[in-house]
């Protein structure tokens, strides 16, 4: 395991922090790309921590030429996928430091990050060997987010990897040395370079020409709604047969805590959904609604849970919220907040260097008054009278996303009345309201949440193969 408090994790920590000097040196150029050379600063301090080169639409043009499927006997290809799993464990302190100075992550995300990335090659390798026959759709582009640029990236590529697509992976803006890394090791367990290419450039460029591409036989995509629809669009001009968009978007989370529930259950879980990450998870908690006669007390609870946040530098192993991804998003953030002052219930101290923005506690009275997702450490709450909680549920479902909901209550009815109501991808109750549990909970959304079918579930390599049918034996002899 990496156990943040054992002495020889924290030594291979130190020891990959230590390699990341170099970067800072040389700018990271990947394959042949021909674009400009693009600086990354690291967010809680606003220092340049590498340079790279980005690709543009030339490099676009001959990683299409150079893509080829990946022609092994899928028991090679898992055995591979599982080798590039080990890689990643070998390589934890210097993806952690990566993960820290690229992507702001404290070390505890890290952690979980790196757990789900692991996951993910070693169960896709267990599910594609379970599908001999299956056949791959082809030239897949996957397109990630920064907010898990190692997890979300490796998934989507494990994936379209397990079934022999050749993949074609284009990482955030932000987050192209974490990227660069995990492909180098990726090549490095065995999977062929023509298999694999990294693409590093910016969406309406790069992403848009490789979603456009008359060439690409599926995409797999995560980021924010509007992107998800764009592509869909670019996509819909090609009638490539069957080209599947397999998108996982955002949503507007909320969670509902009766009178019945544990208080410091229920709201460890809410300050760890609302705040891990610094709230720019798209499964984090955004709304949520209080039973009326406790909501006191609770809200009380929560702003002491609150005020226990170490707000820092997550290069500081005790620090539990970093900086949001860029000063775009610090920017936005802080002026949604601004715009709320009247309501705010709390609200922490952040640094000022870098893009921190403090955790802050929004009252709200209902979740319509949400009317986009704040992609940060902002947390609305609302209360509901018993009475109400139909109308409660419809209003949730009334946003139209449909990604994850927390329920915490100690009422068996009242856990199946949400269920009965609710149009969402993942429910969690009495329990931490968090994204994929690779193998267990598979995740994804509905409505403007995502396509389905989820991540990290038995379905989810079925859109990477091309549709055959029902194979049942006999059926062609007419
Ligand atoms: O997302 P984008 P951004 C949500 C969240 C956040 C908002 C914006 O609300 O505030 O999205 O974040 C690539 N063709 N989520 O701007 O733009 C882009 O380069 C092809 C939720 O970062 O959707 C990047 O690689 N690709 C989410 C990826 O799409 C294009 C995580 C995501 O970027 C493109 C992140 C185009 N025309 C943001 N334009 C979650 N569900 O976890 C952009 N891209």
């Amino acid at each position: 395991g990496y156990d943040l408090s054992d002495d020889k994790t924290l030594a291979r920590i130190e020891n990959g922090r230590k390699s990341l000097a170099p970067l800072q040196a040389t700018p990271l150029t990947v394959g042949e790309a021909t674009g400009g050379a693009v600086d990354l600063r690291n967010p809680a301090t606003g220092e340049v921590i590498g340079s790279v080169v980005q690709a543009d639409q030339d490099c676009v043009a001959r990683a299409m030429s150079d893509a080829a499927i990946w022609d092994a006997p899928v028991t090679e290809r898992a055995a591979i996928l599982r080798k590039a799993a080990d890689l990643y464990e070998r390589d934890f302190g210097v993806i952690f430091a990566l993960l820290a100075r690229e992507a702001g992550k404290t070390q505890l995300d890290a952690v979980g990050e790196l757990r789900e990335a692991v996951d993910f090659l070693r169960y896709y390798a267990g599910e594609a060997e379970r599908r001999p026959d299956a056949l791959p759709l082809g030239r897949v582009t996957a397109i990630s987010p920064w907010n898990f640029p190692l997890a979300i990236f490796t998934g989507q590529i494990a994936a379209a990897l397990a079934m022999g697509n050749a993949v074609l992976a284009k990482p955030a803006e932000q987050t192209p040395l974490i990227a660069a890394h995990a492909v180098a090791l990726l090549h490095e367990a065995g999977v062929p370079r023509s298999a694999l290419q990294l693409l590093p450039g910016d969406g309406p460029t790069v992403g848009a020409a490789l979603t456009s591409d008359p060439r690409i036989d599926g995409v797999v995509f995560t980021g924010s709604t509007e992107t998800a629809k764009r592509i869909q669009r670019a996509m819909a001009k090609n009638l490539t047969p069957g080209a599947p968009l397999i998108a996982e978007t955002g949503g507007l989370n909320a969670m509902i805590v009766d009178s019945t529930a544990l208080p410091e259950q229920a709201v460890r879980d809410i300050v760890a959904s609302a705040f891990q990450s610094a709230g720019q998870r798209c499964s984090a908690l955004r709304c949520l609604y209080v039973q009326e006669d406790i909501a006191p007390a609770l809200i009380e609870m929560i702003k002491g849970a609150m005020d226990e946040l170490a707000v820092g530098d997550p290069w500081e192993l005790a620090t539990d919220v970093g900086p949001v991804i860029d000063r775009e998003a610090k920017t936005q953030i802080d002026a949604y907040v601004a715009g709320r002052s009247a309501q705010v219930l709390h609200r922490l101290k952040a640094p000022n260097a870098g893009t921190f923005v403090a955790p802050t506690l929004i009252e709200v009275a209902g979740i319509e008054e949400l009317e986009r997702e704040i992609f940060g450490p902002v947390l609305h709450v609302a209360t509901y009278k018993a009475r109400d909680l139909d109308k409660v549920i419809d209003a949730i479902n009334a946003t139209g996303y449909g990604l994850t909901f927390g329920l915490h209550t100690r009422i068996d009815d009242r856990v199946q009345q949400v269920c009965d109501r609710l149009h969402v991808g993942n429910l969690y109750v009495n329990r931490n309201q968090i994204g994929a549990i690779v193998g267990s909970q598979p995740f994804g959304g509905e409505g403007l949440s995502g396509t389905g079918p989820k991540a990290g579930g038995p379905c989810y390599l079925d859109r990477f193969a091309t549709p055959q049918g029902p194979q049942v034996a006999g059926t062609w002899e007419a």
